[in-house]
């Protein structure tokens, strides 16, 4: 029985809306409370009643190290002695700029900013101001953050106008976002043409996350990339999730896609607030001061931040890293999948890397439609399972979940045999 969490949660309901800073921490797609977490080490996390998960979560995919990286936590104290934040250019934003250009060679200008939808959000006001068009396409079950344009739902048909998301997004903002679904080279082709040479830009997450883990189909990107490219639409790859998870270079050097312009962040700030949108000089000089394009942020490129994200590339970059996380997710994937055919519960693991998740469904799941047939039920009385079994899976069909370089075989075999009980309970 979660006692302190419980008498939080009571507590957060007075002062915060739905008592969380962010959604999906509520709970509410699994029933129950939230757990309250109080710290973290390695791939596990515990609770402020002092139970001890191992963490699937991972603060939602920046914390690829897991938690409390000692040298992680040594440079960030290192940092703290010489100042939190200084609201001025710094060494350490030159660093990381450097670096994420080098690692993305599509990057030629980056800015930082503070979250993955100050990235989109600026990335798409640039699109906007370089091509002087107005409507965005997207597809349906990306998230790219909570910016108006990009709250937004399909509307009935292929190709037709978006429809707001949300109470408070325009109507006529949400009109300028075409959406279409996910791997479906025939609806794109169809809305590059009712919309031809009006596209701003396109933006998309090159590996789904935020329907759950769905990967492109073969050909997608190279469709999405050969149409953008002949209407001078600008194609944008939302990395906030992928960029430094799929890949060091992320899903574009995965897939081998140059976009024009790419979103950043989670990992890159090693678990401290950063996100960073970049790509060709000739659009990113549109930017202010270089150009008349506006954004700003009091914290942008913050000390502490570029600090923590540093020192996590600096890590990532260590021989054998991605190697040895595809070897422990593919083992983790495969025994979920093992454990859930000898229960008979129908199950379809998608995995790219170190992502991944587990759809209730016998179906393929390519898209968002197919996304939505899985069994949300069932997949909450297994989160509820695992929970109890100290396994802390994203409590949402419809997330991705991650391991980190912290998570290890013996994670592995405890997570599948807490998986194999709650495959039995849940049937
Ligand atoms: P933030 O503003 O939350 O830093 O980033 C928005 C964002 C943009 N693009 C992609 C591909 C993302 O996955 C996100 C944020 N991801 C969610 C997890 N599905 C953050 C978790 C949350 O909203 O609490």
């Amino acid at each position: 029985m979660n006692t302190k969490s419980r008498e939080l949660f009571q507590k957060a309901l007075k002062l915060m809306p739905g008592g969380v800073n962010s959604p999906v921490r509520a709970f509410r797609a699994v029933g129950g409370d939230p757990v309250f977490m109080a710290g973290g080490k390695g791939s596990s996390i515990v609770d402020v009643d002092g139970r001890s998960y191992i963490d699937y979560v991972l603060s939602w995919g920046p914390l690829i190290l897991g938690h409390s990286h000692p040298e992680v936590v040594e440079a960030l104290a290192k940092a703290l002695e010489r100042g939190t934040s200084f609201g001025a250019c710094t060494e350490g934003e030159v660093e990381l700029a450097e670096r994420i250009c080098g690692a993305y060679p599509s990057i030629e200008r980056v800015r930082l900013v503070n979250s993955g939808t100050e990235a989109t959000l600026s990335a798409l006001r640039v699109a906007r101001a370089a091509t002087g068009r107005e409507r965005i396409l997207k597809f349906e079950g990306c998230y790219h953050g909570h910016g108006d344009s990009l709250l937004v739902k399909a509307g009935s048909g292929v190709a037709t106008l978006g429809l707001p998301d949300s109470p408070g997004v325009p109507r006529a903002l949400a009109e300028l976002t075409v959406t279409v679904p996910f791997n479906d080279p025939a609806a794109l082709e169809e809305a590059f043409r009712v919309h031809a040479n009006q596209l701003a830009a396109v933006i998309v997450e090159p590996v789904i996350g935020n329907a759950g883990c769905i990967p492109p189909q073969a050909g997608f990107l190279e469709k999405l990339r050969g149409l953008t490219a002949g209407q001078g639409t600008v194609l944008i790859l939302d990395e906030v999730m992928t960029g430094f998870r799929v890949a060091y270079g992320g899903a574009q050097e995965l897939f081998k896609i140059q976009p024009d312009l790419t979103t950043l962040g989670k990992v890159i700030g090693g678990g401290l607030p950063v996100g960073a949108y970049g790509g060709k000089a000739s659009l990113m000089d549109w930017v202010a001061p270089a150009g008349p394009v506006y954004q700003a942020g009091t914290l942008s490129g913050n000390p502490l931040a570029v600090t923590a994200g540093l020192k996590t590339l600096e890590i990532l970059r260590r021989p054998g890293t991605y190697e040895r996380l595809e070897g422990v997710s593919n083992q983790l994937a495969g025994g979920l999948a093992t454990a859930a055919a000898k229960a008979g519960v129908p199950l379809t693991v998608n995995r790219v890397g170190s992502m991944f998740t587990c759809f209730f469904t016998n179906e393929s799941v390519a898209d968002y439609a197919s996304a939505k047939k899985a069994d949300t039920s069932r997949f909450a009385r297994f989160f509820r399972s695992l929970l109890g079994r100290g396994v802390y899976f994203p409590p949402s069909q419809f997330e991705a979940a991650f391991v980190s370089t912290a998570h290890h075989e013996s994670d592995v075999a405890t997570t599948v045999e807490a998986a194999a009980k709650a495959f039995e309970e849940i049937w």
